[in-house]
């Protein structure tokens, strides 16, 4: 598949518009991730133990922003590119930390819709369809990649 110019224009415009409010879309990723999937919670350590999701725990922030920003590098470089291309020691890492939380495929699908749901909100009236398919794109390339090295990780 061919990314556009105008698809990673998509997304790197509604990251701008998410960054001014990312302390906030930060716990609605994380709610709307553990709305779909209850049980992920166990997963992360700095949720685990509590009740409700913490809203002012900066590993959490940090964790979400990460997230985003990797898929927006996967925009850029699906159109600069064609593929995903995650630094060795970087994806190394990555396969390793979801492998050892015990991360499962139908997890990817959750956070998935947890993100799209998040940039919906983030990008309030410039969302559109083809925000929504740039950002599926870009996210389905980068999770495949961690997929893959999970299951050499295995
Ligand atoms: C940790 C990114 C998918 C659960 C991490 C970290 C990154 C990351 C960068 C490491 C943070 C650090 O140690 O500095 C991603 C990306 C994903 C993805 C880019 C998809 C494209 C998933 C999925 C799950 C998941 C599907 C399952 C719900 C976790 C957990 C940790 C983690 C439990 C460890 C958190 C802790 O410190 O307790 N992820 N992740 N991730 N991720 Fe993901
Ligand atoms: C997966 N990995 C790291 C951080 C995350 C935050 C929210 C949802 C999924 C995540």
């Amino acid at each position: 598949m061919v990314f556009s110019e105008k698809q990673e224009e998509l997304v790197k415009q509604s990251w701008e518009l998410m960054k001014e409010d990312i302390a906030d879309l930060s716990i609605y990723f994380f709610t709307q991730t553990l709305e779909i999937a209850p049980r992920a919670k166990a997963l992360f350590s700095f949720l685990k133990d509590a009740d409700e999701i913490p809203k002012n725990n900066p590993k959490l922030k940090a964790h979400a922003i990460k997230v985003f920003k990797m898929t927006c590098e996967a925009a850029i470089q699906l159109r600069e590119k064609g593929e995903v291309v995650v630094s060795g020691s970087t994806l190394k890492y990555l396969g390793s930390v979801h492998v050892k939380k015990g991360v499962s495929a139908p997890h990817f699908e959750v956070v998935k819709e947890a993100l799209l749901r998040t940039v919906e909100k983030g990008a309030g009236e410039k969302w559109c369809e083809e925000m929504k398919g740039a950002w599926s794109e870009a996210y389905d390339q980068l999770s495949a990649a961690i997929q893959a090295e999970m299951a050499k990780e295995a």
